[in-house]
């Protein structure tokens, strides 16, 4: 490209693989790759973007803390399924294969952990993968606009060094951007809650909020990369995928409104905000509007996204979370909990909102069995659907 290869030495690729990929170690496996690509972006810094040694790494600080550390499922996702999909097609897998399908896997993790910094500023969230919040540390703060979109940039940058000379790297690229915005609408539709009156906040919303800001990115494009990167090109194929996909993506969000309120932070990684942020969250839009008493409503009416804030106010668990939670109040990193919101809780669990939940689980499990001959008919296997559920099925966390 005339307009974009400038310094010398740009665009760099990356085509060739001489570490071997060991599929019996998946995870080790992929954070290698992790590493590499990591090594690769900061490494450009300098010499193709005249970035200061500081600046460097300040870039690498950010990527580190961002994007390493997570459960990774999404990234590992597109492995298993690119393996899954050539099997399926009588191929063999190559050492190439599996790098390339781990570097997508990277592009998904980049997308998540740029959304994540976003998110968690505009949740006013603490805590992250049992860190403060990359926007909560003081030399950080609203810095972390930049940073988070640098690191979105970096999804395709990635997936430039790694296909770029690609035919396919254009529908790649597409399927990425077209991805992100679906996202943000989600978050859009996610953020705007604040503004609305709870009767607005309805099961409806949800599953149109959490359609957008999860599943689309989360469950859909790991595969969708998988299927695109392996030669897949049938509509059916993609729309078949898509419906299923979509459907664990919806559980997948309502999983995590569940955890948020019923989940011991120290477990989760993170503290719960939907309640003190006045969210459309599963608990909330079933509580209000499914299975409510009028005294229920009435307290939601009252206390729900309006509790009061108690600085230094903490959850119980093990002493040693406490510990960290009281040093960083003392530090005036944050502040959390109140009793309205605990008192809100209780609330969601007299109307019977964790045995709902339990039921509306076992529905998604129903559902998801439907879709068992749908799959087949579009020559898909199974399996990718199967062990993607397997992977989120009653999670803890
Ligand atoms: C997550 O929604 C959605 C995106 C796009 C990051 P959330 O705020 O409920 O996520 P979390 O509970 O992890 O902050
Ligand atoms: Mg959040
Ligand atoms: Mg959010
Ligand atoms: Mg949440």
């Amino acid at each position: 490209n005339p307009a974009t290869s400038w310094p010398a030495g740009k665009p760099a690729y990356t085509t060739e693989y001489t570490e071997e990929y060991d599929l019996s170690d998946p995870k080790g496996s992929f954070e290698k790759v992790g590493r590499m690509i990591l090594q690769e972006m900061v490494g450009e810094l300098p010499g193709l973007y005249e970035l200061p040694p500081k600046e460097a790494s300040w870039v690498e600080r950010s990527l580190e803390y961002n994007t390493q550390g997570g459960k990774m499922n999404r990234g590992l996702i597109v492995v298993e399924t690119g393996v899954m999909l050539l099997k399926h097609q009588g191929r063999e897998v190559t050492n190439a294969d599996l790098h390339r399908f781990a570097v997508l896997g990277w592009a998904v993790e980049y997308l998540q952990a740029c959304m994540l910094m976003a998110d968690d500023m505009m949740d006013g969230s603490v805590t992250r993968r049992g860190n403060p919040c990359w926007y909560r540390l003081p030399e950080v703060g609203l810095l972390n606009t930049n940073d988070f979109l640098m690191v979105e940039m970096y999804v395709y940058k990635i997936v430039k060094r790694h296909f770029g000379k690609e035919q396919i790297f254009p529908w790649l690229i597409d399927l990425l951007l077209e991805t992100t915005f679906q996202t943000e609408c989600g978050q859009l539709l996610d953020s705007i809650c604040a503004n609305c009156d709870l009767e607005e906040l309805t099961t409806e919303r949800w599953t149109l909020i959490v359609k957008y800001k999860t599943a689309f990115y989360s469950f859909y494009l790991p595969v969708a990369l998988a299927m695109l990167v392996t030669g897949v090109r049938d509509h059916k194929a993609f729309d078949t995928a898509r419906e299923a996909l979509l459907l664990m993506g919806i559980y997948f969000q309502a999983q995590d409104d569940y955890l948020d309120a019923f989940a011991s932070p120290e477990v989760l990684g993170k503290v719960g905000t939907d309640i003190q942020d006045k969210k459309c969250s599963w608990l909330f839009a079933h509580a209000y509007h499914e299975q409510s008493t009028p005294e229920a409503k009435a307290y939601l009416d009252k206390h729900y996204g309006n509790c009061e804030v108690q600085p230094g106010a903490c959850r119980p668990g093990p002493l040693n979370w406490l510990h960290r939670l009281r040093a960083w109040v003392k530090q005036g990193v944050f502040e959390v909990g109140s009793e309205e919101e605990e008192k809100i809780k209780d609330v969601y669990k007299e109307l019977g909102l964790q045995e709902l939940f339990a039921k509306y689980e076992a529905d998604v499990e129903d559902q998801l069995e439907e879709y068992k001959a749908k799959v087949r008919d579009a020559d898909l296997p199974w399996s990718i659907f199967e062990r993607f559920f397997e992977l989120i099925h009653k999670r803890k966390k």
